[in-house]
């Protein structure tokens, strides 16, 4: 592990995670960041926070796009997480209907269904709500907490081997295992396979969602590259890390959330795909995702759409005109910091996760403060930070549109709502 400022940790990628291939290309450089989820508190604003390389590169052999960089997962997820799922009202409804739609396809009630990173319980509840016997393993312990305070049975600890062997012979085996935004932010993916083998029924099924490569290059959402995140998965290198390890992906859907995601359905090797696996290669190959000249393009997409933010704010401001922000997301710190945005371009941001509010993003040092701030100042524009619910943001503010504010979607490129 190499030592940086501040005392954090991290490694260097030598190596593809899922091929071990050595051939590395690196497309895209965001500088040197801080962690998107580690939120500033006041008291520490003269304390400059730890920094880290964040780079993209793409496996040469097997096409996993990932990070240069792996931080300390101890560092990333310890014991204050700032994300709460169940803060953002659209989440909860989505993975209510998630629950109502695996439960159904996959005949999961009265059976194990043990979730990896189950966060504050915002699957687990809709789950058990429908006769699933489900159960989390959350690493933060302050929103594993939480879910066990409701009664949502969550073991407060990293997800591995041990843990998936221990399960399985206390409760038996699972009919799926289910992984929401995590399998992007495991680095051993291997050790993953492994603990899905040991923990899934012969016939059990993992389920996993995650923002999905295709519509981070199609729209330009360089704001979903944060340390979390290690990979950003398209089909094929996913098709053959389950491959190698005598699963296969049997069904793939994709779904609007986070700026698009993908979910995958993979069971036991023996199985035969639907079409929807096949047909989803086949839209990767015609997006040139195969394809070198797709990320160069890419790259200069996105300097494109940061100055296209940067110039946007700046003749707002020139004008006298105030701008705030609403959604302290982990993809706004990337867009924040890559901009080398300040209080002096974005005045606050509001926000309605309440542990949230009162502290400062990472880096740009912006404060956030409860949504009811927007209705109080009436900014005269609002950046969407968390433009991945603009639809529900703008209808729950549209008396802030009436009253004459204005929102900024910032990509692709930097543009008013309502024009
Ligand atoms: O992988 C991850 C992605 C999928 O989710 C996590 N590691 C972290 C998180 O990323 P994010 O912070 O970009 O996620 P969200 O869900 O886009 O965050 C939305 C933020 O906006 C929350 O802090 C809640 C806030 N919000 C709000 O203030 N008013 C959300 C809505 C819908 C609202 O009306």
């Amino acid at each position: 592990m190499t030592r940086v400022s501040g005392g954090s940790a991290y490694r260097s990628v030598e190596a593809c995670r899922i091929c071990g291939s050595s051939e590395l290309w690196a497309f895209l450089s965001l500088g040197q960041t801080p962690l998107a989820n580690t939120l500033v508190r006041p008291l520490a604003l003269s304390s400059p926070e730890p920094r880290y390389p964040l780079e993209v590169i793409r496996c040469v052999a097997c096409g996993l796009v990932q990070l240069s960089v792996v931080v300390d997962p101890r560092i990333l997820f310890g014991s204050d997480y700032a994300y709460t799922t169940s803060a953002s009202a659209p989440m909860v409804s989505h993975f209510d209907r998630y629950a109502d739609e695996i439960v159904t396809k996959l005949g999961l009630a009265g059976q194990l269904v043990v979730e990896i990173g189950s966060n504050d319980g915002v699957l687990l509840r809709p789950l058990a709500q429908r006769g699933a016997r489900a159960l989390g393993v959350e690493p933060a312990t302050n929103v594993a907490r939480a879910a066990n305070a409701e009664g949502l049975e969550t073991l407060n600890e990293f997800f591995g081997e041990d843990v998936a062997r221990r399960i399985a012979a206390e409760r038996g085996p699972a009919k799926a295992v289910v992984a929401n935004n995590v399998l992007a932010h495991i680095d051993d993916l291997g050790a993953v396979v492994r603990s899905l083998d040991a923990l899934l029924a012969s016939d059990g099924v993992f389920v996993a969602e995650f923002p999905y490569l295709g519509d981070l290059v199609e729209h330009v959402e360089y704001d979903t590259i944060y340390h979390e995140h290690l990979s950003y998965f398209s089909i094929g290198p996913l098709q053959r890390l389950f491959g190698d390890a005598g699963f296969a992906v049997v069904d793939v859907e994709r779904q609007g959330v986070h700026g698009g995601s993908l979910r995958i359905f993979v069971a036991r090797a023996g199985r035969a795909p639907s079409a929807s696996v096949r047909v989803l290669a086949d839209a990767e190959r015609r997006a040139g995702l195969h394809e070198r000249a797709a990320y160069e393009r890419f790259a200069l997409r996105v300097t494109e759409s940061r100055d296209s933010l940067r110039g946007l704010l700046a003749g707002i401001r020139a004008e006298g005109r105030s701008v705030a922000a609403i959604g302290a997301t982990a993809k706004g710190n990337t867009l924040l910091n890559y901009c080398g945005f300040t209080t002096a371009d974005i005045a606050y941001i509001a926000d309605s996760t309440p542990v949230k509010q009162g502290m400062l993003t990472p880096g740009a040092r912006i404060p956030i403060r409860p949504e009811s701030a927007l209705r109080e100042d009436h900014p005269d524009f609002t950046v969407l930070l968390a433009w991945n619910y603009t639809d529900a943001i703008t209808r729950k503010f549209a008396d802030y549109v009436w009253g004459g504010g204005r929102f900024v979607h910032p990509i692709p490129l930097a543009r008013i709502m309502p024009s």
